[in-house]
């Protein structure tokens, strides 16, 4: 079983507010289908649905007055259009997809996931069906709710499912020694161990850019699945065949995150 995460930056405009970016996940349907059918989870990130909504009403930090509330709602109903707009786009090219709330399944204790019941999946799994969750506003035991990243949902699920392999879905070809969208000479890093990795989590940290903040996130999060043996790449996803080969397990322009 496989897990695939695609970023925001890659499904929606990220500067127009509630805006899908339809082209791009047209063709991403379209090469999950050519590799269709295969044993599959699809998560999501918020892009510009979720992310404008979440700040706007500071969910992140948790409850702090009741004025959060409809901020919560919000964020949450702006993830299920955006989700909706994936589904749809998959069913259109003939996958079996199937939306699933992580919000009315999944609780966190100071941001990290708590409790995980994972059968349902499981089972749409065997059922040949493709379960497509998202980054959403979750309760949180401590802080009330608060934001849960569709890349930490993406690493539970593959280290608790026993995935072989987690693939992250950027719009970038992978780690770089430094940000590529702003320095000319950074280089793309292809093999990543854990040792490595947390130096570079140490010099990601000073780095304050989306880009570097977006990578950092799921290299750190991406840690715990690396140590449960998952094979672990992070490809890009805004170029054409790229999820599709990776999904294949053919080789791909990446980075592979080893032990
Ligand atoms: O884009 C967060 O998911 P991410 C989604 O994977 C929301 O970090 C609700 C902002």
């Amino acid at each position: 079983m496989q897990v695939l995460k695609l970023g925001g930056s890659v499904i929606t405009i990220k500067d127009e507010p509630m805006t899908a970016d339809h082209e791009s996940i047209r063709r991403l349907s379209e090469e999950i289908k050519a590799a269709w059918p295969t044993p599959l989870v699809l998560v999501h990130g918020g892009g510009s649905f979720g992310h404008p909504v979440a700040e706007k009403y500071g969910l992140m930090e948790g409850y702090k007055s009741e004025r959060q509330v409809p901020g919560f709602a919000r964020t949450h109903q702006a993830m299920v259009v955006l989700n909706s707009i994936i589904v749809d786009a998959l069913l259109e090219t003939g996958v079996p997809a199937l939306a699933v709330s992580p919000s009315s399944f999944i609780m966190t204790s100071d941001g990290r996931v708590q409790s995980l019941d994972l059968e349902v999946i499981g089972r749409l799994v065997v059922r040949g069906i493709l379960p497509v969750l998202y980054g959403d506003a979750v309760l949180d035991q401590s802080r009330g709710f608060t934001i849960l990243s569709g890349d930490q949902i993406a690493v539970k699920i593959a280290i608790e499912m026993g995935a072989t392999r987690l693939i992250f879905g950027a719009d970038v070809d992978g780690v770089y020694t430094s940000n590529p969208k702003t320095v000319p000479d950074a280089r793309l890093i292809e093999r990543l161990s854990l040792e490595n990795l947390d130096g570079y989590i140490k010099i990601g940290s000073a780095l304050t850019t989306d880009v570097t903040g977006g990578m950092l996130g799921k290299v750190s999060e991406a840690r715990e699945a690396v140590e449960a043996g998952i094979e672990v790449l992070i490809a890009n996803a805004t170029e054409r065949d790229v999820i599709l080969k990776a999904l294949r397990g053919e080789p791909v322009r990446g980075t592979i995150l080893t032990r």
